[in-house]
């Protein structure tokens, strides 16, 4: 890995149309164009898809999960290794979680203190504790590009003082992970999480503490958590453009098409979401038409490409047809082709974003998916 320390972590905001940013963030493994969408690799692979299937999606930057790189393989083979984009054979950019969101959906198997969380593994019940010092050094082992500090995610539905008191512990634990992680050490990137729950002023409270800190991005967590839509985007717009200008904004794990598109329309630079993973998995496919059940009987016969406008090699090689064959055969390829096409409209997705923000017409190219996928259309 060779990098420039000079420019490590500049992010430059290039265009903005209303209070959508078209920029770039240096880091040590490339250059992210923004907005961008990064694809969940939680296990160190995006599943059913090799690192040629990512390139020719076009992917930027994918994502790593601290809590399962952890438990397996293990971060001390990760650093033996030589870290997880060379034990992976993925050159590009990795955002790793801390593990904080993923330990904290165990529910009843966590238990909670100023030091940490203790928790125990889904695999075979063994305990485990997380720091925030912790987490830094498995972060460091994993070797990615961007790292993200401990944090509590509130539960949706908590009171104000449960999330206020949340709030300050995720303050101390992020000062905690600066502390164990000095700027830019090993060339990686460290990320601040803003949570507050449903509540402005601790949401407020919480950046403007965070903000105090010197990290080289700011996250919004606890989003996308059970609340409705319209409570999710009221909030995005209210603590979105209150962020550092300077730094990137990362909303994490959010979201549909349209999610993205609200995001990014709040100013938010960078997404996460296994939902184009998953659904590809279960046969709900994201076309420039709307969204495709593939198993439905409709597409038995039908010759025609998924997704006429899709550069994927899916789209350009296969039939519904086929498409949907595979899928009630429950043949493996079905995977490997659904997935290829959904990662591949996020990420044109992400790039018709940045175009439009150059251009000056981002509205219009959110109006336009708000039609191609309104709830009667779907
Ligand atoms: N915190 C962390 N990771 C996350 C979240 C969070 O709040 C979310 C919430 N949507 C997804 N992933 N650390
Ligand atoms: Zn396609």
């Amino acid at each position: 890995m060779t990098y420039d320390p000079a420019t490590l972590g500049q992010f430059t905001i290039t265009a903005t149309d209303g209070a959508a940013r078209r920029g770039s963030l240096v880091t040590a493994h490339g250059v992210v164009q923004t907005p961008i969408f990064m694809p969940v690799g939680t296990q160190g692979s995006v599943k059913a898809l090799a690192p040629d299937d990512l390139d020719a999606a076009g992917a930027q930057i994918i994502l790593g999960n601290t809590y399962h790189l952890y438990l397996r393989p293990g971060d001390d083979l990760l650093a033996r290794k030589g870290g997880l984009h060379r034990f992976a054979s993925w050159n590009k950019p990795i955002l790793t979680d801390s593990g904080g969101f993923q330990v904290f959906s165990l529910k009843d198997i966590r238990k909670l203190s100023e030091d940490g969380v203790e928790f125990r593994s889904h695999h075979d019940g063994s305990k485990h504790f997380f720091s925030p010092e912790k987490v830094m050094s498995i972060q460091n082992n994993i070797g990615s590009d961007i790292m993200m500090v401990l944090d509590e995610c509130v539960a949706y539905g908590a009171d104000y003082d449960y999330t206020a008191k949340s709030l300050e512990l995720t303050t101390r634990w992020a000062r905690r992970c600066r502390q164990a992680h000095p700027r830019h050490k090993n060339g990686q990137l460290l990320f601040g999480i803003n949570q507050g729950g449903f509540f402005k002023d601790l949401r407020e409270r919480s950046l403007a503490q965070l903000a105090e800190i010197d990290f080289d991005g700011f996250a919004i967590g606890g989003l996308s958590v059970g609340e409705s839509i319209p409570e999710m985007y009221d909030m995005l717009h209210h603590i979105a453009p209150l962020m550092p200008r300077d730094t990137p904004r990362y909303l994490m794990g959010v979201g549909t098409p349209l999610d993205i598109l609200e995001g990014i329309s709040a100013g938010v630079d960078m997404f996460d979401c296994v939902l184009p993973t998953r659904n590809a998995r279960n046969g709900t496919l994201y076309t420039s038409q709307g969204k495709v059940n593939i198993r439905r009987a409709e597409y038995r016969e039908d010759d025609s490409p998924l997704d006429p406008l899709c550069p994927c090699y899916a789209c350009r090689t296969f039939s519904k047809a086929y498409l949907r064959h595979l899928y009630v055969a429950q043949e493996l390829l079905s995977y490997r082709l659904n997935s290829l096409h959904n990662i591949t409209f996020f990420l044109t997705l992400a790039r018709q974003a940045r175009e439009a923000i150059e251009q000056g017409r981002f509205a219009a190219l959110k109006a336009h998916y708000q039609d191609v996928f309104a709830p009667a259309k779907d």
